[in-house]
């Protein structure tokens, strides 16, 4: 019987991507003297490697090979990481991000229904602290019994390691629970860890192959303006 929810945060929660992260690595790099600007097109490529500073370092090795780094790579991606950090939670907390439509009744129909809530996250803790509390409720970080967020694991999705990790707190098996998910490196994530999951489409991700999710929706839904049913089936 279905006992929780476990839900990823950036593209799932909210469109957090485009206007959010991109435009903090763009600040970041500013802050940092660096002319880069990662256009929507690019950074759209470069979302296929999950975690910031795995992408930041990707990044340089295939756009800005000749960089003179000062440090090794991983230390200098932690270092612009952090100023990205900085710069992410101030736009998540001038509120410029909102929830994606059905996120809010989707969160409050599942807690009326006494399910429990999880969240499992590749990006980092203090931006989930920052988007629950700005987008959805200044208490909200009570709602989620676990939330499962960064470098907290090994691996990164699409490795299962997150969702592994957040069904151990919880004490559940994956049969007992629910991904909810926008992308192919989560739906692979939740997936290996024995999760059914339901994907929510978004720009960066709808081109992306979901075979294996229960359902492919193009959005929560809310009563005037119900969810599309792109692949599945909603009686499942
Ligand atoms: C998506 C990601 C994250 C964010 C950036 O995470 O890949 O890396 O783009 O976050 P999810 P950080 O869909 O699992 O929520 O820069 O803090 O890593
Ligand atoms: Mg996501």
């Amino acid at each position: 019987m279905l006992q929780a929810l476990i839900f990823d945060v950036d593209g799932t929660l909210a469109d957090t991507e485009r206007d959010g992260h991109r435009i903090a690595f763009n600040q970041a790099f500013a802050e940092s003297g660096l002319d880069w600007e990662w256009t929507v097109e690019r950074y759209g490529e470069l979302l296929e490697t999950t975690g910031g500073k795995e992408r930041l370092q990707r990044y340089l090795k295939e756009d800005q090979p000749n960089y003179p780094l000062a440090t090794d790579a991983p230390t200098w991606a932690a270092t612009i990481h952090k100023l990205k950090t900085k710069h992410y939670k101030a736009l998540i907390q001038a509120g410029s991000i909102p929830l994606r439509p059905g996120v809010r009744r989707l969160i409050q129909e599942a807690r009326e229904a006494g399910l429990r809530l999880a969240i499992a996250t590749t990006t980092t803790p203090e931006n989930v602290t920052a988007l629950l509390q700005a987008a959805l409720a200044s208490d909200s970080l009570d709602w989620f019994e676990v939330i499962a967020a960064g470098d907290i694991v090994p691996a990164k999705k699409p490795a299962p390691d997150i969702y592994l990790y957040a069904l151990e707190k919880m004490g559940l098996n994956p049969a007992d629970c629910l991904a909810l998910e926008d992308s192919q490196q989560g739906l692979k994530s939740a997936a290996q860890a024995g999760l059914k999951t339901v994907i929510t489409l978004n720009d960066y991700t709808k081109n992306h192959t979901f075979s294996g999710a229960a359902i492919v929706l193009d959005q929560f839904g809310e009563p005037d303006a119900p969810f599309q049913v792109i692949a599945g089936n909603a009686g499942e």
